[in-house]
């Protein structure tokens, strides 16, 4: 190709960005884009399905059959949010099994989140209030991302993550209304969640790597610090509502900015968390990797159906 035809790509590209409209599998891009993208929709994939283990440990013993059947409803959302991240994925060119190969040798990161433990039924209700409330803040604005697929993926996940937010509220809601125990309970897993949920967010601004192109090229709209601050504006009324407390001493109602302001995030934690030393990293990984395995069979029956299939119609049009 030559210089001038690719100049020409690049300031429609660049153009396509700047009017924010979409850029569709078919149009040309940057190479940087689109690594950026498989990265950053690989990881978001990555944890939905991850994301499936922590709650899946309630399933047996949630505490009623209403509860078990919103578990598992939700628990099958989050499947369903994978597939749809791992079919934007792929219109980027690359496959979703060697997505999973990365995942499965570490090479490619999930939620620093995911990496925490669930030691009581209040974590469901934490993990609904405060993980996919996180989630929340911070897909709303990947429904309006510069690449067509994922912004398109985000708006459906976006709509079950609203019903997933009040499922877990609802759960706390109940707790804390409840005995002593109860309440104390819902108050242990708020305290458990509420740090690693701020986290989730990624570095602050001035250690985010990714962020300053990423928001260049629209993949972003707002910064890491940026919701954060939005996650944490909304949380603070809504824990009045629950009668519970976050727990952070230090956290702050500052006039001059209109913000709730907050003690320092522990990152040493997050970081050693990104490099595999949380309480449950190696266990996630195991289980994806034990589940991948035994899926074989079923990769392997689907993709002999789909040969038989293509005989099948390659003879029907002879
Ligand atoms: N955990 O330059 P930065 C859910 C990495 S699932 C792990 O700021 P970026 C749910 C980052 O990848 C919700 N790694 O990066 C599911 C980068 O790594 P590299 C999942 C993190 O990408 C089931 C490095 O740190 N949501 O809700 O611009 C049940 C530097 O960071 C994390 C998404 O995936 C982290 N928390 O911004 C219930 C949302 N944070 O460069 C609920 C989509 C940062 O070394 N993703 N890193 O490879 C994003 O919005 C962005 O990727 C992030 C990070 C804001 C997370």
């Amino acid at each position: 190709m030559n210089g001038d035809s690719s100049g020409k790509q690049q300031a429609d590209f660049d153009a396509l960005v700047a009017s924010d409209q979409r850029i569709e599998p078919r149009d040309w891009m940057p190479d940087g884009y689109r690594k950026t993208l498989i990265r950053q929709i690989a990881q978001h994939a990555h944890s939905e399905i991850i994301g499936m283990q922590p709650e899946g440990n309630w399933i047996t013993r949630a505490p009623s059959l209403r509860r078990k059947a919103i578990l598992m409803a939700k628990v099958q959302d989050e499947a369903g949010h994978g597939l749809y991240l791992y079919s934007a994925a792929e219109t980027l060119g690359v496959d979703r099994a060697e997505l999973l190969d990365l995942l499965h040798a570490g090479k490619q990161r999930y939620s620093s989140i995911f990496n925490y433990p669930t030691l009581t039924w209040a974590d469901m209700g934490a993990i609904g209030w405060l993980v996919d409330g996180a989630a929340i803040v911070n897909q709303v604005p990947i429904c309006r991302c510069s690449y067509g697929p994922y912004a398109r993926a985000m708006i459906r996940i976006c709509k079950e993550e609203s019903f997933h937010q009040r499922q877990g509220f609802e759960i706390l809601h109940t707790l804390s209304n409840g005995t002593p125990e109860q309440k104390a309970m819902a108050q242990d897993a708020v305290d458990r969640w509420w740090w690693p949920s701020l986290m989730m967010f990624g570095p602050t601004d001035a250690e985010s790597p990714n962020s300053a192109q990423s928001m260049a090229w629209g993949i972003k709209r707002f910064s890491n610090d940026e919701l954060r601050q939005r996650f944490i504006d909304m949380s603070v009324p809504q824990a009045q509502v629950l009668g519970l407390t976050l727990p952070d001493p230090d956290l702050a109602f500052d006039d001059a900015s209109g913000h709730w302001v907050p003690g320092p995030i522990d990152w040493d934690e997050f970081y050693a968390v990104l490099q595999g030393d949380g309480a449950c990293n190696e266990e996630r990984l195991a289980n994806r990797r034990a589940a991948h395995d035994e899926g074989a069979w079923v990769r392997e029956a689907a993709d002999a159906y789909a040969a038989k299939q293509a005989v099948r119609s390659s003879q029907a049009v002879a």
